[in-house]
């Protein structure tokens, strides 16, 4: 659509990436190959020179997978996007494309385990050296700078603790050092928060959650702002290889359709049960950007819509009480992932952030006793007396 970018997000969200198809067809059809027929061999060598548009191999670009990286570059107000095989697999490319060995990055301590541990084994093999701090605290960013810090690389809110950065003032300070602004919007999608207009300058996201948000996929995407910054990092991607396939493709572009309206539900229904637990005796304490009570709250009222599916909390009695609870729900899946349609529950100290090891997890506020929930759609009163029945049995 030539206007998607005069529309409110809820409309974007049904219309993004969509085009002109074969037989007036009004979803992209699934390109569901691996190579691409030149007209003639003077055609193929254009097309490798760039002379002419068109497709060659599915790795270097697949009509499906471009509809969907339009989509959602138009969802973060990006200007193109590069889908990739796993979130994992966009974050080492966003790596792999902006650092050389003797690069620094500081990063936010709460991050999903394996981004803490792809920096701190992979990269270091290759002399990339990083600082983790917590974000929330700007001083903290700003003493950790030093002259080689090539990327600040925030996720906000934070796995599985929801620590809450303000981009804004970090993406100064990484500006006035000569550092790029990394942002993982996964927590959020762009329904909830938009970093890049709040001065990133890349977005990466798992698809595995909210965007795609029927937990049938596995999938990543980074987005950027510029041509040049695109044709850098789709190279990168060329090479590396861990592109996103058309079927996952097709299955996200179908899934950001009702990116809005799912979003609105789990911020509903988690700010339900975020106040449930609160109120909980048996609940020590709950880590929810919509609640009074959360540490980051005036950052988080300034930078999300609304406060997101996602709550932490501690129960009284730590990891044997959360143990219970896990082992006891019934609606709640005892599953790690999250942001799908289906509420989910898991322990981050055994499970996400296992490999992160106990010191890193103790520094990022990550207790043993915490326990994540990944508030789904369904009625609010069902996903609620299940805890009850689950709580009750502590
Ligand atoms: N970024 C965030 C914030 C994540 O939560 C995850 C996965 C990733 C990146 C990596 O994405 P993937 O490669 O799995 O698509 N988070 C998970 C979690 O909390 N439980 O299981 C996976």
């Amino acid at each position: 659509m030539s206007e998607i970018n005069n529309l409110k997000i809820e409309s974007k969200c049904v219309h993004a990436g969509i085009g002109e198809y074969e037989f007036g067809a009004v979803v992209p059809p699934i390109y569901q190959t691996s190579t691409f027929k030149f007209e003639s061999a003077e055609h193929g060598g254009a097309l490798f020179k760039g002379e002419e548009k068109g497709y060659i191999y599915t790795r270097m670009q697949n009509p499906t997978v471009e509809a969907m990286e339009n989509a959602v570059a138009e969802l973060e107000n990006g200007y193109k996007a590069l889908g990739c095989a796993s979130g994992m697999a966009a974050i080492h490319t966003v790596f792999a494309t902006l650092l050389n060995a003797g690069d620094h990055v500081v990063c936010s301590k709460s991050v999903y385990g394996p981004t803490a541990t792809l920096l701190s084994t992979v990269l270091s093999k290759f002399n990339i050296e990083t600082t983790f701090i917590n974000a929330s605290n700007l001083e903290n960013v700003k003493n950790a700078v030093k002259e080689n810090t090539k990327v600040i690389y925030i996720e906000t809110p934070g796995n599985p603790t929801l620590e809450t950065t303000d981009l804004k003032a970090v993406s100064e300070i990484a500006h006035n050092n000569g550092a790029l602004l990394v942002v993982d919007n996964t927590f959020m999608s762009p329904v909830l928060q938009q970093p890049l207009m709040l001065g990133a300058d890349i977005v990466v996201h798992s698809m595995t959650k909210f965007l795609n948000g029927h937990a049938d996929v596995v999938a990543g995407i980074v987005v950027v702002k510029d041509e040049e910054t695109y044709s850098i990092f789709r190279k990168t991607l060329n090479q590396l290889g861990g592109v996103i396939d058309p079927f996952n493709s097709f299955l996200v572009h179908r899934g950001l359709k009702t990116l809005a309206i799912r979003m609105e539900k789990h911020s509903k229904n988690a700010t339900k049960i975020a106040e449930y637990l609160e109120a909980h005796p048996k609940v020590d304490w709950v880590r929810y950007p919509g609640l009074k009570s959360f540490p980051q709250y005036e950052v988080a009222q300034k930078q999300h819509k609304a406060p997101g599916g996602m709550i932490s909390f501690e129960l009284k009695g730590g990891l044997e009480a959360g143990r219970i609870l896990m082992n006891s729900v019934k609606l709640s899946q005892l599953a790690v992932s999250l942001g799908g349609v289906e509420s989910l529950i898991q322990h981050p100290a055994s499970m996400t952030h296992l490999s992160m090891g106990k010191e890193a997890r103790e520094s990022a506020g990550i207790t043993d006793g915490l326990v994540r929930l990944s508030v789904g759609i369904e009625d609010v009163d069902d996903i609620i007396s299940d805890l009850e029945q689950a709580l009750n049995k502590i």
